[in-house]
């Protein structure tokens, strides 16, 4: 079976339909085809301040609404990053095989670091892609299924792996990104121009899954489309409408052509309450299978013990070979 990772930071509390969309749904398929390693992210949380009691409850909660997606950890590997020290060690490794000016170009950091003003940008926010590289290269992993704002980590990951291997002999496994065209970027429901973001999209263009289904239907109704009328999937001229039409073939399973066929002669109107009707049917056994997860701490404990565990044997061997590949002195 080929190999995927992917994480998921624990910073929002609530999933957004993005992260649902773009990633974690491709997640919960992937463990029936693959040898799947999925984690709660919570080294790169830090890499903005957070407060630790609310680090650590929403790392809880991150766990809980991924098992609430679907993932079953008899099928995947499902554990928090910071339970397995090797991503910290092979991330140090990496770091001293990225050039300065090639973590600079990063685009994410960029954008990054311009809200919060250089000065206070970290220095751990400059290497997380270098980091998100050692979380992929331990696994050895073929696939990494994200959404489409991750490709460029991507790249520098495929640049290092072939890099360490270049240079120290066959290592690493240089893999491949796995994002799916329909769903690499869901849009702001209010700003289609782009992507939904826990930390750039204004309240009202972000869908977080925990939220109130009423709260969120009323977003759906209120998104903005155009001034046409027609419901039709044009990415360039139509964003807002397109992205409402991707959401709903998403959780409905109709083709947007099916929806397009269903919905000539209609306003926006109905294409809007039907999608708020599909979200509200999503989000509310969703949000009632997290709180049920929330609620039983001892269960989501072992399955993170069982996770780590077979985690590290994995991380473990595959940080060794590279110490001895680099030659650093077997410890007795
Ligand atoms: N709008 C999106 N469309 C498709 N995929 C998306 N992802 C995020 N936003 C969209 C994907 O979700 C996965 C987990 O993301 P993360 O935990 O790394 O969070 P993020 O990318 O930091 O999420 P945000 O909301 O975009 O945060 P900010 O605003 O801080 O940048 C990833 O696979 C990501 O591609």
């Amino acid at each position: 079976r080929p190999r995927v990772l992917s994480g998921i930071q624990p910073t929002a509390g609530s999933f957004h339909l993005g992260n649902y969309l773009g990633a974690v749904r491709q997640w919960v398929a992937l463990q029936e085809t693959h040898d799947a390693f999925y984690m709660v992210v919570d080294l790169h949380a830090i890499t903005v301040p957070q407060d630790p009691a609310e680090l650590r409850a929403n790392t809880r909660l991150a766990v809980a609404q991924l098992l609430a997606a679907g993932l079953d950890p008899e099928r995947c590997t499902l554990f928090v990053q910071s339970h397995v020290p090797e991503h910290a060690q092979l991330g140090w490794v990496m770091n001293c095989l990225t050039g300065f000016g090639e973590a600079s170009r990063m685009t994410q950091f960029k954008d990054k670091s311009a809200k919060q003003g250089a000065d206070r940008a970290t220095v751990g926010l400059f290497t997380y892609p270098v980091l998100q590289v050692a979380d992929i290269l331990l696994y050895q992993a073929d696939q990494v299924p994200v959404g489409g704002d991750q490709r460029q980590h991507i790249e520098l990951t495929r640049d290092l792996a072939e890099r360490f291997n270049g240079r120290f002999g066959q290592t690493f496994t240089v893999p491949a990104p796995y994002i799916l065209k329909e769903t690499a970027k869901i849009l702001d429901l209010q700003d289609p121009a782009v992507k939904m973001s826990k930390s750039a999209s204004t309240p009202k263009g972000l869908i977080n899954l925990l939220d109130d289904p009423k709260a969120t239907a009323k977003k759906v109704k209120s998104a903005v489309t155009d001034t046409d009328t027609v419901i039709r999937f044009d990415e360039e001229k139509k964003p807002g409408v397109s992205n409402l039409l991707t959401i709903l073939s998403t959780l409905s399973g109709s083709t947007v052509e099916a929806l397009e066929g269903k919905y000539a002669g209609k306003g926006y109107g109905a294409l809007k309450t039907d999608l708020a009707e599909a979200m509200v049917e999503f989000v509310t056994p969703f949000q009632l299978r997290t709180q049920e997860y929330l609620d039983d701490p001892e269960t989501l404990d072992s399955i993170l013990a069982k996770g780590a565990e077979k985690a590290r044997a994995v991380a473990a061997e595959t940080l060794a070979q590279t110490y001895d590949r680099m030659g650093f002195l077997p410890a007795k």
